[in-house]
Order: structure tokens, then sequence, then C-alpha cells
């Protein structure tokens, strides 16, 4: 009788054992998943991404979006847009949010935080942070501009970097890079507003 009760004593207390082992790794398992999905949230926060879908101004046929993704220290920006003559147009970042205005002047002029003159992307004697260039527009009216760069950012402390809050512009016409305050690039055909 004695024999049989300290065998049960000695089973019970390796399920006792074996449950605690159990418990352990359950433990550890779990926290190393934490780490893991904190270290996944925090790769995601590392890519930033801002979607801005224009409008038609001026009673164009304008349609399209912009594409701002933030990795590294550096901004690309991918745009298509449809419903434009065949040619080239330009685009830039104005400096309102406000896309209200039928001709789209609410969005104001270029982008320019740095106080340099109108110019083409790069000069070195000066260009707006917002002189983005011209697009070229194929038969089919559709037309793409990519560009990255580490001038920008999406919602940084640098106001002379921070793209949020500002406008994209699209024009009927050509940007010449020389024309101040804005390149002459005529009439406001599509707007959008970079906001998150
Ligand atoms: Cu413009
Ligand atoms: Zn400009």
């Amino acid at each position: 009788m004695k024999r049989i009760s300290l065998s049960l004593v000695f089973c019970a207390s390796l399920l006792i054992i074996g449950c605690k082992n159990e418990n352990k790794e359950n433990e550890t398992e779990t926290i190393t998943e934490t780490e893991m999905e904190s270290e996944m949230e925090e790769q995601k926060e590392e890519i930033k991404k801002v979607v801005v879908p224009l409008e038609s101004k001026s009673g164009s046929q304008l349609d399209g979006e912009v594409i701002f993704t933030e990795e590294n220290g550096e901004v690309t920006m991918e745009a298509t847009i449809t419903g434009l003559a065949e040619g080239k147009h330009a685009i830039h970042i104005h400096q309102e949010a406000d896309c209200s205005a039928e001709d789209g002047s609410s969005a104001g002029g270029h982008w320019n935080p740095t106080n340099e003159k109108h110019g083409k992307w790069g000069d070195p004697e000066g260009y707006h942070k917002g002189d983005i260039g011209n697009f070229e527009v194929g038969a089919d009216g559709v037309g793409t501009i990519s560009m990255t760069t580490d001038q920008w950012c999406i919602g940084c402390e640098d106001e002379n970097k921070n793209i949020l809050g500002k406008a994209i512009i699209v024009h009927d016409g050509v940007d010449d890079y020389t024309s101040q305050p804005s390149g002459a690039a005529g009439t406001r055909v599509g707007c959008g507003v970079i906001k998150m």
C-alpha cells in the first residue's frame, strides 16, 4: 500500500514538473514572438507612404495619383497622370495644402522653404524644394514621372524637408526652368493635397 502511494506521489510530481517545463517553454516562445512582432512593426514604421489622389482643375480631364514613400532617409515619388494632351507638362509641389479653388490657385506659389529662385531641380544656382520639373505624356494621354531625393521627408521635424501639408500641382504648360517665380507653366489642371 505504501509503495503504491509513493509511486503515485512520484508520478504526480513528474506530471507537475512536466507541466512547469511546458509552461516555461510556452513563456519563452511567447516572448520571442512578441519581440519579433515589435521588430516587424518598427520596420513597417521606417517605410512611410503617402498616396495623393489628383483632382482635375480648370475643367481638365486629368486623373491620376502621386505616391510618396520614405525609406532610409530618402523619399521616392512616383506619379501617374492621365487625361492630358500629348507632350510635356509641368509638375510642382506648391506651398498650400488647399485644392478648393476651381483653377487650383488656392494651392499658392511653389513650395520654397529655403528662399531660392525658381529653377531646374539640382541647379547649383538654386531651385525650389517643389521644383519637380516636367514629364512627358504619350499619345495615349498617360504620363509618368518618378524621382528620389534626400531633400524631402514625410512628416519629419525639418520644415525645409517636410512635404506633408503641401499640394501637388500639375500644369497644362511646360516649366521653362527660368521664368520667375514659377517657370511660366500655365494653367493648373490637376491638384492633390499631400497628407497622411
Ligand atoms: Cu506649379
Ligand atoms: Zn519653382
